[in-house]
């Protein structure tokens, strides 16, 4: 960050000029910094609003339930962004917006699901989350990403993209959107899903990866964080998304696909965790369709990741050439090592 910005942010939040702001996390859409200053230790991120055209919708949802859990369930650790000194939860410096967080001292993030207790952990504080915002009217919620996780609009991405992308790219994956196409059906299953009365819309987080659930010293989880992309959304999103990043134990960045698996413990240990939080939460027809999740979210993945190779990597950026095809063909094999499973 430059000087100037770092200095306004500095002033707008009161911290001293001798705060130090050094970089915090991997994610590919919000840069995310810790900043340490006398008065204490904060969380600053900055939205990127080429993805969140609204900053102020993120901002107006953690609000909105925020507001409701502090009544309803005060002892639910909440992350609320704290206030700048213009009273505002969100700041804005030239073209960039920006919030802040306490950060919550002893407690630690992991990039890698290692053990099964923490797949339960973590499934059990995304159940816990959706959980407790149960009685919240999730349609209050503004849509801050529009069609987000619609299964068929990503399927007709890459069909446009088919036409329209890198020719000599279309003509190199061939074979990996043929493999795609062939899975149509994951999209009828997921149409058929959602057409049901008894598929609930709820308050979901729609970003489960491990990385998004705080730690204490003795591996228990404490709370989810990261709550940009809160929606109305079917639980089928979170689950699916833990499915696909915890079951593997390598990430979507592996090259070498031979090291991607499915550990079976790990999928128990999901639906454990998930469905001891939402015990009477989830209806029967949600809970026959529990392993649906997986199957939607890695073939959403994989859709993405592909449409965006073929788009020159508008989307994901990339830090190699082949990056986001690498990224797709290791999402082809999750898919497929998982559905050998289910
Ligand atoms: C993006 O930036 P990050 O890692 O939180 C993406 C997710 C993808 C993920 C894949 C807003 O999330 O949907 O699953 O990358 N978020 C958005 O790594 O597109
Ligand atoms: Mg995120």
């Amino acid at each position: 960050m430059e000087k100037q910005i770092i200095n306004s942010i500095k002033k707008l939040y009161g911290w001293s000029d001798k705060a130090e702001i050094t970089l915090l996390g991997n994610g590919l859409i919000n840069h995310t910094w810790k900043v340490e200053d006398a008065s204490g230790s904060f969380v600053l991120q900055r939205i990127n609003t080429n993805i969140f055209k609204h900053p102020n919708w993120i901002d107006d949802n953690i609000t909105l339930l925020g507001n409701y859990l502090a009544v309803n369930n005060p002892s639910y650790l909440f992350t609320y962004p704290i206030k700048a000194t213009n009273n505002s939860t969100l700041i804005k410096i030239d073209d960039y917006y920006y919030r802040s967080f306490n950060y919550i001292n002893n407690v630690c993030t992991i990039d890698v699901v290692e053990t099964a207790q923490q797949a339960y952990e973590a499934a059990f504080q995304f159940g816990k989350f959706t959980a407790v915002s149960n009685e919240f009217n999730a349609e209050k919620l503004h849509i801050t990403l529009p069609n987000f996780h619609h299964l068929a609009l990503r399927f007709n991405q890459l069909t446009e993209a088919m036409n329209h992308g890198n020719v000599a790219r279309i003509a190199a994956v061939k074979e990996d959107i043929a493999f795609l196409q062939s899975q149509k059906n994951i999209v009828e299953q997921w149409e058929l899903f959602i057409a049901h009365p008894d598929a609930k819309k709820r308050v979901t987080h729609h970003d489960t990866k491990i990385s998004n659930v705080l730690f204490d010293n003795n591996n228990k989880g404490v709370c989810v964080i990261d709550l940009d992309t809160i929606m109305p959304g079917y639980f089928i999103s979170d689950v699916g998304d833990m499915m696909r990043t915890y079951l593997s134990p390598v990430s979507e960045e592996e090259s070498n696909f031979n090291n991607i698996e499915v550990r079976k413990e790990f999928l128990k240990a999901i639906y454990d965790g998930y469905t001891s939080s939402m015990e009477f939460v989830l209806t029967n027809f949600e809970l026959d369709n529990f392993f649906l999740s997986g199957e939607v979210l890695i073939y959403m993945q994989a859709l993405r990741f592909l449409t965006d190779y073929i788009n020159d990597d508008v989307y994901y950026g990339k830090k190699y050439e082949e990056h986001n095809l690498v990224r797709a063909r290791n999402q082809i094999k999750l898919l497929q090592l998982y559905q050998a499973i289910i």
